[in-house]
């Protein structure tokens, strides 16, 4: 049988072995990485063909390179999409495909809160060139029914958004925002398709920041973009080619493949930390509220069971302190690395206000749901009790 053909077979099956056939190159077991920048025509009529679209093959790296080609059939698959894109990052997933769907007068509708910086893309990128953004609490699906119309081209979301860990259901909006001709997209950085798929759930697109869970080491910078094959055509020979430029280099799609062969165990190991970091959290009479969608007190459980294969890597809470106590536990943190990003295998701790969030002003966060005394830590995959110690200490100095 060929590797490659894997169809229908479990997750990590086709994490490690889907598009690949070592029996049809020398035999190397791992994907080969392929650094070579051009492609050589045999012909000038062949050359000329594939650049008209006309002969199947590789011509420049920026279109296409066999590494990356083999981590988009990959993404692809496990996302349950027709095709994926891969890109330079997160932020170029997310700019390649909005410069690619919408127009001047078009309109984004997109959830309260978003990662900074997607936010101040919309806002102040995109808007500047006549692309109405509005922002909903898409936590109520009739919120967005309320808003769209038909200058509504694209519904955008995160669940859980980064940092609140609000949830958006998934199936609801695609409904409401089909029956008016939109498309949605949706950031799935947080889950990874082993913990949610956007997709069979009704939605057209999915992006990643991959520099998180899908890489999964924290060194490098990469993202995807998974949809419709003859939509992420365009995309690549607009959004990326001409647009943005945001191709991802095959050095770093090599990485991504490697990460991508243990994305399930992490993500499960992701989780259960998280798990017990949301528990310690949540019991401890410093702390005000903690959000993680494993807690039976998290308003959004049930649609957390029925959405998430598990309640993920990320927990968000704010102390009874505020800000200054926040900032007392974040600096008393010995093993939890204070840093922004997240998916890595160490634990990162980060203040959003000041930090990923910090584009937004003051009152927009305000606005947009983001807690000044937020903290918010990515749940690695070290011993639960070294955490937890660690956890435990910083809460006694905060
Ligand atoms: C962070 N996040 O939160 P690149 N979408 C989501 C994200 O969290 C991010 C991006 C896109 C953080 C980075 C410092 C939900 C990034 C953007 O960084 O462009 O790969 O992804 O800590």
């Amino acid at each position: 049988m060929s590797q490659a053909k894997v169809p229908g077979k479990g997750f990590s099956t086709r994490a490690i072995h889907h598009g690949y056939d070592p029996y049809e190159g020398h035999g190397a077991v791992n994907p080969p990485l392929y650094l070579s920048s051009t492609f050589a025509f045999p012909t000038v009529e062949d050359g000329s063909a594939r650049f008209a679209g006309e002969q199947a093959g590789f011509v420049y790296s920026r279109v296409g390179n066999p590494t990356t080609c083999l981590l988009e059939s990959r993404i692809a698959d496990l996302e349950g999409g027709e095709a994926a894109l891969v890109t330079a990052s997160g932020m170029g997933a997310t700019t390649s495909l909005m410069w690619t769907l919408l127009s001047p007068g078009d309109e984004v509708i997109a959830d309260k809160t978003l990662y900074g910086c997607t936010f101040g893309y919309f806002n102040h990128g995109l808007a500047k060139f006549g692309v109405k953004i509005t922002h909903v609490d898409m936590t109520q699906p009739a919120n967005l029914e309320a808003a769209i119309g038909a200058q509504t081209k694209v519904v955008f979301f995160e669940s859980p958004a980064n940092p609140n860990m609000r949830l958006v259901d998934i199936a609801a909006i695609a409904a409401i925002a089909h029956r008016h001709g939109a498309k949605v997209v949706v950031d799935n950085t947080y889950c990874t398709p082993y913990l949610q798929r956007p997709l069979a759930l009704g939605a057209d697109y999915v992006v990643h920041s991959a520099t998180k869970y899908l890489g999964g080491h924290g060194d490098l910078i990469a993202g995807a973009i998974v949809g419709p094959k003859e939509s992420l055509d365009q995309v690549r020979f607009y959004g990326i080619k001409d647009m943005t430029g945001a191709v991802m280099s095959s050095q770093d799609a090599f990485l991504v493949l490697r990460g991508l062969k243990t994305l399930a165990l992490r993500m499960a190991r992701h989780s259960s930390n998280a798990q017990a970091i949301a528990e310690c959290l949540a019991g401890h009479d410093k702390v005000d509220v903690c959000h993680y969608p494993g807690l039976d007190t998290f308003p959004q459980r049930e649609l957390a069971r029925r959405q998430m294969k598990l309640p993920g890597g990320m927990v968000a809470f704010e102390l009874k302190g505020g800000i200054e106590a926040g900032r007392r536990f974040m600096n008393a943190l010995q093993l939890i690395t204070r840093a922004v990003s997240l998916g890595d295998a160490e634990s990162l701790a980060q203040h959003p206000a000041s930090m990923t969030h910090s584009f937004y002003t003051p009152e927009e966060r305000r606005a947009h749901l983001i807690g000044e005394g937020l903290v918010r830590i990515s749940a690695g995959l070290e011993d639960p009790e070294d955490l937890l110690d660690d956890v435990r200490q910083a809460l006694d100095t905060a």
